[in-house]
């Protein structure tokens, strides 16, 4: 079935935030004799009831290997993924279901495109250019691919405003670059880039674009088509989908063109032993039986999101960190990284005083309050502002206003605790 031919998501009027907490059963729990606040949803999110019960029913009632077998149950789970591949498609407007691969992860994804496309495509004399807000996840596969092809690795600074500082980047774009590769949000400044302008920047000097959007893709709309991005990575995890399944969106004439990325089983047409022929896309980046309940689960991700609406997701999670910008800058000695929140999305990560970021979300913690504190995988982004560490906030559809109150009551508490 064609994209276009498949059913809407059921439309329902929309929830208030207290019925969209109530999908989600482990809001329910106490930690350490507190109501949990949960924000920590940059890291991962939670779960609806919705997601768990699809992958619940797929495990009761469906579940075979796919693409293999010609008995019902085979069948049944097969038609299920592929149905997951044509509603994950449409949520970022892919043209075809071949564009879309299912891999474990963003890092997954994001190395997909290190190894194979920039093995095929890479050599002494060309250029890497990422940016120094990247997840290690966007730094590490191609500085080991530029490593194995001799391409040279280049960086967009950032401003100490935490976005990137865009003189720079019209500097370092020249006819030697081969990729552009680039977060959409960063997981730690929340800076919101201009995806669709930095793809024709990167096309403008004929290289591709590769967009990171782990943390764009659960928060706002993503349309891969008026994008033009070459490559778009996200981890279903992120966006209420089940953790072990991510997705990398290609366009088809770059898949066509590159090797695959692993062997074995679904991957090929044909296997000699003198040799062996590639499957048709997206197979031919599929090798290995897949994550079958996992796409079923993200399908039923994609589908609550949808019904809420992007649009409504983005501005719930704006309205939040206005919100929180504002009451924590109360604080006195609290300093956030990034920019400010019209220009950001809904996290925020900030050092308290010289209290170390370890030491706060532990003290938060006991208060029933869960925020990430480390350099969140973004090492280089915590060497600009020379600090080792920041704690970090991070909101989704089912915060609220009083959970915001409750962090900052407890950042009272560790503020007293430090005695500061
Ligand atoms: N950031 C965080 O706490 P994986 O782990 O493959 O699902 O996602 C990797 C990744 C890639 N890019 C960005 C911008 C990310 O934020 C992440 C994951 C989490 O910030 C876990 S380190």
């Amino acid at each position: 079935m064609a994209i276009s031919t498949l059913p809407e998501p059921p439309v329902k009027t929309m929830p208030s935030v207290a019925e969209i907490r109530a999908d989600f059963p482990i809001l329910d729990i106490e930690v350490h004799g507190h109501p949990l606040v949960y924000l920590d949803n940059t890291a991962s999110s939670q779960k609806p009831i919705q997601v768990i019960e699809a992958m619940n029913r797929y495990y009761r009632e469906q579940h075979a290997n796919v693409h293999r077998g010609i008995h019902y149950l085979s069948e049944t789970a097969t038609s299920a993924y592929e149905d997951a591949r044509r509603r994950i498609a449409r949520f970022i407007h892919a043209g075809s279901t071949k564009e879309v691969i299912f891999t474990r992860n963003t890092t997954e994804s994001l190395n997909l495109v290190a190894y194979s496309w920039g093995r095929a495509n890479l050599g002494p004399g060309d250029e890497v250019l990422i940016t120094e807000m990247e997840h290690h996840s966007n730094i590490v596969p191609w500085q080991i691919i530029c490593e194995i092809t001799g391409a040279t690795l280049r960086y967009v600074p950032i401003t100490d405003r935490g976005e990137l500082d865009y003189e720079a980047l019209d500097a370092l774009l020249t006819e030697r670059t081969k990729v552009f590769a680039f977060t959409a949000m960063s997981n730690v400044l929340g800076t919101i880039n201009p995806v669709e302008e930095l793809v024709a920047k990167a096309h403008a000097v004929g290289a591709i674009a590769v967009v990171d959007a782990a943390q764009s893709a659960p928060h706002m709309t993503t349309d891969v088509q008026a994008l033009d991005a070459d490559f778009l990575a996200f981890s279903s995890h992120k966006m209420l989908g089940p953790t072990g399944i991510g997705v990398l969106y290609g366009k088809r004439d770059l898949l066509e063109a590159m090797p695959p990325f692993m062997g074995g089983g679904d991957m090929i047409r044909e296997v000699k032993m003198s040799g062996s022929r590639w499957n048709d896309l997206p197979y031919k980046f599929e090798a290995g039986t897949p994550a079958i309940a996992e796409a079923i689960g993200l399908a039923a991700a994609v589908d609550y999101l949808s019904n809420l609406g992007m649009d409504w997701v983005l501005q719930h999670e704006r309205e939040l960190t206005e919100y929180a910008w504002e009451r924590l800058h109360e604080i006195e000695g609290l300093r956030i990284l990034g920019p400010g929140p019209e220009r950001r999305g809904g996290l925020l990560a900030f050092v308290l005083g010289d209290i170390h970021p370890h030491d706060v979300a532990a003290i938060l913690d006991m208060e029933g309050v869960a925020v990430r504190a480390g350099h969140h995988c973004a090492q280089p982004i915590h060497d600009h502002f020379c600090i080792p560490a920041t704690s970090r906030a991070s909101f989704y559809i089912y915060n609220t206003r009083e959970e915001v109150d409750k962090l900052v009551n407890a950042l009272y508490k560790a503020k007293a605790v430090f005695a500061f």
